[in-house]
Formats: C-alpha cells, sequence, structure tokens
C-alpha cells in the first residue's frame, strides 16, 4: 500500500491531523490500535479552548459541538469560607467550551468516514521503518494479515505509551520528566451539575474539581494517594469525600449513580525534538502535563495544526522550512502549557512538602483573589493563547 502521510494513533491528534491533510488534498492511513467503540468511549478531557473549538469549525466538523457544547466564561476558585470566580471571558476577550472527548471523537470518525479517510482500527504489532530516509514504511498486522504502508511522512499520534517515541533510536532526544506524589480519582455521574462552571478547590484533605458534561451529567475529581487501589474507594467514600473538600455554606453538591471511575496518574514529561527525519511526534506521544490546566488535548490539536500546514508547504512548493521548524514551534506553547500546569497542580493540590510550602500555596491563592494581574496571568493562561506561533 502508499500513501502520503502514514498516521499512527487514531485519537484527537491523529485524526485531526488526517481531517486537516484531507481538507487540502493530501491523502493519509490512520492505524489505530483500539476498536472505534473503545475510543468513543474512553472518558478523558472535557475543556476545550477557542483554539481547538476553532479548528473543529474551520474542518466542518463543529455543528454538534456548537449545539451542545457548554459555553462557560471562566472557572471558580474554592478554599474554605471563600469562592472566587475567575471572569475569563472579560478578562482576556475568550471563552471555554465543555465537551467530552468522546464526544469529538465520534465527530472526528463520522466526518473521516464521510470524507473517505482511510482509517483502520484494531491493528497490531506497528513498526516503523527508513524514517531517517525519504522512504519511510510502516507495518502492521489486520486481521491476522502483515501490511506494509510506504509513505512519504510518518506522523507519531500514538499517545504517550505508543511505538512512535518508543522507536526514536537513543541519544536522539531529550527527556524532561517529573512525577507527582499524587494520582486522580475520578468518577462521571448522573446528578445534575451543582454549578454553571467548573469548580477548582484546594482543601486541606486534598484537591477536588467539579466539572460536568451536560445538564444532567457531573464529572468529579478528587486527589487520592499514588497507585491508589480503586477498590478502596466504593462510591459512597467519593461522595463523602467530595462532600467535604467542595463544602461551601448554602451550596449542596448533587449525587447520582456513578457511570465511570477510575484513576489518573500525574505527570509533566516533553521528549526534545519532537521529530526526527521524516518522523513527526504529536500530542501526547511527545508530551503530557497532569490534568490540572486541562492541556492535553488542546496541545495535541495545536501541534497537529502546525504539523499540517508544514506538510502542506511540502507538498506545495518542496519547501522544508516549517517542517525543520516544527519541533521548536510546537515546543514554545508546549512548555507554556508545562509551566501553566504545573502553577496549577501546585497551587491546588496537597504536595505533602510540610508548612512552608503550603503558606506559599495559601500566598498565592490569596494574591490571586486580590489582584487582577494575577487572575489576568491565570486566565490568558488558562483560556490558551491565540493560534499564533510567535510567542
Ligand atoms: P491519545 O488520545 O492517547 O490517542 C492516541 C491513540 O493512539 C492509539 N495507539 C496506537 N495505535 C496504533 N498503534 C500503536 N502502537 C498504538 N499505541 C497507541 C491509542 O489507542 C489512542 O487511540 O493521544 P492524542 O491524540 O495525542 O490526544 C491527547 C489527549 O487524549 C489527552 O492529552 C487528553 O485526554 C488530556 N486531558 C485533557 N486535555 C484537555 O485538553 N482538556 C481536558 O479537560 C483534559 N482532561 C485529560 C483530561 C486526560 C485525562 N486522563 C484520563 C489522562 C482528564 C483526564 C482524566
Ligand atoms: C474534565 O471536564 O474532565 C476536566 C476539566 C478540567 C480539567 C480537567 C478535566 O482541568
Amino acid at each position: 500500500m502508499r500513501t502520503k502521510v502514514g498516521i499512527v494513533g487514531g485519537g484527537p491528534a491523529g485524526l485531526l491531523l488526517a481531517l486537516l491533510l484531507q481538507q487540502a488534498g493530501v491523502d493519509s492511513v490512520v492505524l489505530e490500535a483500539k476498536p472505534r467503540e473503545y475510543v468513543e468511549k474512553r472518558v478523558r478531557a472535557g475543556l476545550l479552548e477557542q483554539n481547538t473549538v476553532d479548528l473543529m469549525h474551520r474542518l466542518g466538523v463543529g455543528d454538534r459541538l456548537a449545539r451542545e457544547g457548554l459555553h462557560h466564561t471562566g472557572v471558580y476558585v474554592r478554599r474554605p469560607g471563600r469562592t472566587q470566580h475567575i471572569e475569563m471571558e472579560r478578562l482576556t476577550g475568550r471563552f471555554l467550551t465543555i465537551y467530552g472527548q468522546q464526544e469529538v471523537m465520534k465527530d472526528l470518525y463520522t466526518a473521516a468516514g464521510e470524507r473517505g479517510i482511510d482509517v483502520r482500527f484494531e491493528v497490531e504489532d506497528v513498526v516503523l521503518h527508513d524514517f531517517d530516509s525519504d522512504h519511510p514504511s510502516i507495518a502492521f498486522t489486520e486481521q491476522g494479515r502483515t501490511v506494509t504502508v510506504e509513505c512519504d511522512f510518518i506522523a507519531g499520534c500514538d499517545g504517550f505509551h505508543g511505538v512512535s517515541r518508543a522507536s526514536l533510536p537513543d541519544g536522539s532526544y531529550t527527556e524532561f520528566d517529573l512525577q507527582y506524589p499524587f494520582d486522580w480519582l475520578g468518577i462521571l455521574a448522573e446528578a445534575a451539575p451543582a454549578t454553571d462552571e467548573l469548580i477548582y478547590a484546594w482543601h486541606e484533605r486534598g484537591f477536588a474539581l467539579h466539572s460536568m458534561r451536560s445538564e444532567h451529567i457531573s464529572r468529579l475529581y478528587i486527589q487520592v494517594p499514588p497507585g491508589e487501589d480503586i477498590g478502596a474507594w466504593p462510591d459512597e467514600r467519593i461522595w463523602k469525600e467530595l462532600q467535604i473538600r467542595m463544602a461551601s455554606e448554602g451550596w449542596e453538591l448533587n449525587e447520582g449513580p456513578v457511570l465511570e471511575k477510575g484513576i489518573t496518574t500525574m505527570r509533566s514529561y516533553v521528549c526534545e525534538p519532537m521529530q526526527l527525519g521524516r518522523l513527526f511526534l504529536a500530542g501526547d506521544a511527545a508530551h503530557i502535563v497532569p490534568p490540572t490546566g486541562a492541556k492535553g488535548l488542546n496541545l495535541a490539536a495545536n501541534d497537529v495544526r502546525l504539523l499540517a500546514a508544514a506538510l502542506l508547504d511540502w507538498y506545495r512548493d518542496g519547501s522544508t522550512e516549517r517542517l525543520e521548524g516544527y519541533s521548536s514551534t510546537a515546543l514554545r506553547r508546549v512548555w507554556r502549557a508545562q509551566d501553566f500546569s504545573n502553577y496549577m497542580t501546585t497551587l491546588l493540590h496537597q504536595l505533602g512538602e510540610g508548612p512552608y510550602i503550603e503558606q506559599l500555596q495559601i500566598s498565592r491563592l490569596n494574591y490571586l483573589q486580590r489582584s487582577e494581574a494575577a487572575e489576568m496571568v491565570f486566565a490568558e493562561n488558562y483560556v490558551g493563547l491565540p493560534a499564533t506561533d510567535d510567542f
């Protein structure tokens, strides 16, 4: 088989890239290890930056998002006795949208199907070949048959545990890594959200977050010790902890049947550079952030926006400038998001680093509450810097 761009991974990064290329007449093949239904059910991101929403519209896949996405103008930051609303739209002119990653994936797969994009699910044994030459290829197994796709470029969009980054030879990249000493336990619950916008809560027992998916579905998270066994957290214990950590006078959290629950480790990671020869990494394959700043999917969308533009330059007139600059351009936003995600994470979690660090946290929270300049720094980063490449 032959295609122009071989895309490993059919998550948000892979599908957005395939659609951007297809829109400009460049064909690709997308190889996804899991069944379609699995990716469409995997509960993950919920908060989309305006940049990501704009990209969905540019691709003509934003109609349902426009109808069903929840428009948010800011977030609440809560501590016992105080709740601050950070009015991000007033401060930055930019807004936020709540729309689950599963819904994004359903829309992307539907469009890919309608537009004739070749997406192969349940592929196995993916091996990348010769990406340091001008004739790379990808071998994989499909229903017991071995297939090879020859291509001009390989896009590694296969997430943090994929094969693409693992195919880079030792010494060709540098890893930057930070592991946090706590995990997140997340639930999806059939309960009307008890808030109009997200609540990020600091509490001496640990962080809590109230998000949502619709008028009837809440998405809630709590900080738990690292390596925690989900079996130690029956639903009643989760609700009790949420009630304590999110408590506010005159406010009540709504409880309901738990539809899904899972534990997420908290980690920051960057692989630099994000490219070698004709292999380009995008999204979680190249970098991850703890979800506190809601940046992962948004960064993946930005990477592929840049990568598609660079590839299209090459197909148009053979220009390699943007391809060569891909990693350094993408990494500027990645490092901004790394810093902001680390800031939000260390601001709001119990870090177990003793009373001095806790006092710094309280001082930062006080400053955020009394200074519009501090709120502006928070807001500008949270809503996502505009989709230009020059910061
Ligand atoms: P993905 O989504 O991991 O997709 C990679 C795909 O590659 C497939 N794959 C392979 N395919 C073929 N061959 C192989 N060898 C393969 N190995 C893997 C996988 O099956 C998968 O389908 O990476 P991508 O596309 O880069 O997208 C990244 C986002 O999914 C991720 O950053 C976000 O979910 C992070 N995230 C959030 N991001 C936001 O922007 N806003 C949020 O509100 C937000 N909340 C979250 C989050 C992530 C969370 N978890 C569970 C990690 C909340 C949570 C709890
Ligand atoms: C979510 O809705 O799942 C969500 C929202 C904000 C975050 C993380 C996750 O920071």
